[in-house]
């Protein structure tokens, strides 16, 4: 893109939803991230590459052919290698902290510190604490939960060898892993790590940095983000299959309507409750709405949609747009890819934010300290602000886009083995038949760099068409929703393989797996697959993929899903071009060392393509073609 070239509607989303917000924006005077990016491009090259160092103060320092080192002598390799690794420690720290922020309000609940939070999936919390290794014989449930809780907190500490959950890994993959040295020890032992490897004067050998940042990926996956998950599923209620609806059409004209956005439920499950007091109902009725409409945007909208079925408004880049409808009193954060700029366009409307989390304010927004304590009150409190606001809601000003479209969702592990009978055979039967020839993870963001959704809708599409199984999580989710095939009746355009197995079991040929954090279901998924046929994680036909991310976690997912041996597909690369030594590694020496490595491909049909290429050769490895 070059400067001061902002381009059509047509390049900048696929939705028509989008496109009318976005012209609206453009009518209201509101700025968005397609206005910014503008004026932001071109971007800098040395950044863009990874060669531009600020380690130290001796710089900062930026490679070029004229100058090949920095001042200490660190080279572009070592320079690219530590910028990627402390861009994966942003994104490991980010979920891992969610996770933490699980066990805090888990450990709350199992001491009696708050009753506003129950042990929702009792079967579960016992079943995890027994796979862990927790003798459960004769406890009670607040006994059980407090071990857990104990016990996961020992996975973010450094007096472990090994995170708990390695041992759903696969024994084969687990030793290659102690080979290289590269099983996760505690969490934040692995992000502390690679903030010091990355100090000027430690780790000055690239390969050796990026190694780590495997392990600290695997860290996130295999801990932080797992243990998020699994909590969120004890407090909250494990998905279970359901249906929604998504796009801008799920804000409703003739209501209060609060959208709520970030990644952790604690917040938003309570603002659930909070809508569904007969009182604030009435009060909303006194202001003169029909009721109080709750929708969700990117991973906390995940989150509620995948166990409560409320409706999800949008993703990253819908996050701005979904303000321009002029229709949202109140937006509630909590944290993690929440633009700044809500605050802005919010003003721009009667739309006001708050936030809850201390570790996440946001000038211009209203701030309330969220306490699992006090929960409730101050859940009701925000959803009193939201009605409030109602009136000072200017009609002529409103617009909302669109019919809504009919989603299912919840496709938790334990939804899956129940949909085929309680156990995985049917699904290894159907593979080794050749009807799914495969599975696919399509994760990750929307980019403003790229068309909005083109390519992770695209690739959906292709890969299904191919009996290719596709299963999506985070801002992917609304992608696949809007594009219909996040229902039963899209399996008319998948081949005959999988159209024949979703008609049987009723299920659509893309299956909706959660928010970012919830990754780490299509992990353990893959762990069972591949220990139920007695193999790594790396010989079996799936791969994943992230066409238009943008976030440091989206990178750290990448990073733990090749190091746990699954081919993992990028629509661009991360800032690591800079480097041949780490470019090739990533794209193609990781193969020998874990199994799987990532691909580069912006085009969705390539991809597609490519990826199944990957497929054919390994179910050519299992003896399958
Ligand atoms: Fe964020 Fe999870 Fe990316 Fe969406 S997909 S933009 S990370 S909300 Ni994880
Ligand atoms: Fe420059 Fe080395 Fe300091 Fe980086 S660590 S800023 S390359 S002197």
């Amino acid at each position: 893109m070059k400067k001061n070239e902002k381009r059509s509607l047509d390049e900048m989303s696929i939705w028509p939803d989008a496109r009318r917000m976005i012209e609206k924006a453009e009518r209201d005077g509101v700025e968005t991230a397609w206005d910014r990016l503008v004026q932001q491009t071109p971007h800098c090259k040395f950044g863009e590459s990874g060669v531009c160092c600020r380690n130290c103060t001796m710089g900062p320092c930026r490679i070029s052919k004229k100058a090949p080192r920095g001042v200490c002598g660190a080279d572009a390799d070592v320079i690219v290698a530590r910028n990627f690794g402390r861009f994966l420690a942003g994104g490991a720290a980010g979920h891992s902290d969610h996770g933490r922020d699980c066990i805090e309000a888990f450990h709350a609940v199992a001491h009696g510190k708050t009753d506003e939070y129950q042990i929702t999936d009792t079967e579960k919390l016992v079943r995890i604490a027994e796979e862990l290794g927790i003798d459960t014989e004769g406890l009670d449930t607040m006994q059980v939960a407090k071990l857990l809780a104990d016990e996961f907190f020992q996975s973010f500490a450094s007096i472990r060898d090994e995170v708990a959950f390695v041992r759903r890994v696969p024994e084969a993959q687990r030793e290659r892993w102690q080979r290289l040295g590269i099983i996760p020890r505690g969490v934040d032992r692995e992000i502390a790590e690679m903030m010091h490897r990355t100090h000027m004067g430690c780790d000055n050998d690239a390969p050796n940095t990026l190694l780590h940042g495997m392990r600290m990926s695997l860290a996130d996956g295999w801990a932080g983000s797992m243990i998020a998950t699994e909590i969120s599923d004890i407090l909250f209620g494990t998905p279970m299959p359901k249906k929604s609806r998504v796009n801008l059409g799920v804000i409703k004209e003739d209501q209060v309507n609060i959208l709520v956005h970030g990644h952790n439920p604690i917040v938003s499950e309570k603002i659930l409750e909070a809508v569904q007091d007969p009182e604030l109902i009435a009060l909303a009725r006194e202001k003169g709405a029909q009721g109080i409409n709750l929708a969700g945007l990117c991973c906390t909208g995940n989150e509620l949609l995948m166990r409560k079925g409320i409706p999800m408004a949008g993703n990253h880049l819908m996050t701005e747009l979904a303000i321009v409808t002029g229709a949202v009193e109140l937006i509630i954060v909590d944290y993690q890819c929440i633009m700044p700029s809500l605050v802005q366009v919010g003003s721009c409307y009667h739309t006001k934010m708050v936030t809850t989390a201390d570790k996440a304010k946001f000038t211009g927004a209203e701030h309330i300290s969220f306490y699992v304590e006090k929960a409730g009150e101050q859940a009701r409190e925000m959803v009193r602000m939201a009605i409030e606001r109602y009136p000072l809601r200017n009609p002529d000003r409103v617009d909302i886009p669109a019919e809504p479209v009919e989603i299912t969702t919840g496709f938790s592990v334990e939804a899956l083995l129940g949909a085929l009978g309680g156990s995985l055979t049917p699904l290894i039967e159907a593979i080794k038949a050749g009807k799914i020839r495969g599975a696919v993870g399509i994760v990750g963001c929307n980019n403003p760099k790229y068309k909005h959704d083109y390519c992770n809708l695209n690739l959906a599409k292709e890969l299904i068409k191919r009996d290719i199984l596709v299963i999506v999580t985070g801002c992917v989710t609304t992608a696949a929703g809007k594009g219909g095939l996040l229902m039963p009746q899209a399996a008319e355009m998948a081949g005959p393989g999988l159209q024949e197995i979703c008609n049987a079991l009723g299920i659509p040929p893309v299956l909706h797996m959660g928010s970012c954090v919830d990754n780490a279901r299509i992990l353990h998924l893959a762990a069972l697959l591949a220990n139920e046929l007695g193999v790594e994680i790396s010989d079996l036909p799936l791969a994943a993929s992230s066409p238009e991310w943008y976030s440091e976690k989206a990178a750290t997912i990448g990073t733990y899903a090749v190091a746990s041996g699954i081919y993992t597909h990028l629509g661009h690369p991360p800032n690591i071009t800079g480097s041949q030594t780490v470019a090739e590694l990533a794209l193609k020496g990781l193969d020998d060392l874990v199994g799987a490595c990532f691909c580069i491909e912006p085009d969705p049909f390539k991809a597609a393509e490519l990826i199944h290429q990957r497929i054919t050769e390994k179910r050519r490895g299992l003896g399958l073609e």
